[in-house]
């Protein structure tokens, strides 16, 4: 039996995805519980998410205990979206950091230079986009942390050495261990529809010294050795002009749009917009301002492409890329 579900519980779900600490999780999942259409469909996953709040709740209570160290991993989010990192040693993942953010990572021709998280924040025009650097991932270890990271994330950015004969089975070795365990590199993010245990995560494939001869060959065989297909972008980190198309192309990956937000009767606040999901509404808008306002918002005015400047409009509708708004609750 089909289980329905309602665009606002696959909102929930989504949130629930992106939660960062177990208390977020449980928060989400009560929600979840309220959201889910109650019917024969939808038992199996009503009884899932009871055994998640359970956990969830258990959890909370340890992260509450613990001390600060053993919580150090989790990255809290910033920007347009959190986008991490994974690839063999020595492919280019920290230059990456280096190169678009003004974290400091160290850069080196050795493996294993990076033992750690790094964040950095990438400007894309008036927008900011977290990139997290990551240790390496080879076919005897990762970072057990690694994987709630990624599962966690907006997108992840998978670095394949274009000089490297060792890219494709290395390469081979990093889409291994993450789709050993429930997590698909994709070309979307999200729960399985048909397995909740599964996660998707949008995934971009970043071909560094891209222009070394040996590249198509490497990636060929790369595409023998799997079935995996993904979004492919090259890049040659000493060249500026192909730095900046990776930075616009990460940018696009997250498949977001930029909103202005105004008070009444004030110009237009034109310095760092909201993001929300392209094909998202003023109810989204209004929900990233601030939950509350997402309940008691009765209106909003919409200056911007789609509309005559200054429109009334109501809460289901559909905002474009540097739209301005002014959200009225009363
Ligand atoms: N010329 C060139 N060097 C690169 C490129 N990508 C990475 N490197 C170099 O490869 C080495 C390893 O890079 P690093 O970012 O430390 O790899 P990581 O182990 O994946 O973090 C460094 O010396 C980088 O400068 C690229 O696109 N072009
Ligand atoms: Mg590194």
């Amino acid at each position: 039996m089909p289980a329905n579900l309602t665009p606002q519980y696959q909102k929930a779900e989504e949130e629930y995805r992106l939660a960062q600490t177990a208390e977020e999780q449980v928060a989400c999942l009560e929600q979840m519980l309220q959201l889910i259409p109650k019917h024969k469909g939808t038992e199996k996953i009503q009884a899932d998410l009871k055994t998640r709040l359970k956990d969830a709740r258990i959890e909370a209570q340890t992260e509450k205990n613990a001390s600060k160290a053993t919580r150090s991993y989790r990255i809290p989010r910033q920007g347009a979206g959190q986008i991490v990192l994974l690839g063999a040693p020595n492919v280019g993942k920290s230059r990456l950091l280096a190169e678009l953010t003004h974290a400091k990572p160290e850069v080196a021709d050795y493996p294993f230079t990076t033992r750690e998280v790094i964040p950095g924040m990438m400007e894309w025009e008036d927008v900011k986009v977290q990139l997290i650097d990551t240790p390496p991932v080879t076919s005897s270890h990762i970072e057990p942390y690694l994987l709630n990271m990624v599962r966690a994330s907006d997108a992840v950015l998978l670095c394949f050495d274009g000089s490297s004969d060792d890219a494709p089975e290395e390469t081979l070795d990093v889409t291994n261990q993450i789709t050993e365990r429930k997590t698909r590199l994709s070309d979307h993010s999200g729960f399985n529809e048909d397995d909740f245990s599964v996660v998707n995560i949008k995934t971009l494939m970043v071909i560094t010294h891209a222009d070394d001869s040996g590249l198509q060959d490497r990636l060929d065989f790369f595409h023998e050795m799997t079935d995996l297909r993904l979004p492919q972008v090259r890049v040659e980190f000493e060249r500026s002009d192909s730095v900046e198309n990776l930075r616009t192309e990460i940018f696009q990956l997250l498949d977001v749009i930029r909103i202005y937000t105004k008070k009444p009767g004030k110009p237009a606040d034109k310095v760092d917009p909201f993001t929300i999901p392209r094909g998202g509404n003023v109810e989204d808008l209004a929900y990233k301002v601030h939950r509350d306002l997402a309940e008691s918002l009765k209106y909003a005015r919409v200056w911007g492409e789609s509309v005559v400047d200054g429109q009334s409009v109501g809460r289901d509708h559909l905002l474009c890329d540097t739209d301005v708004v002014e959200l009225h609750s009363i």
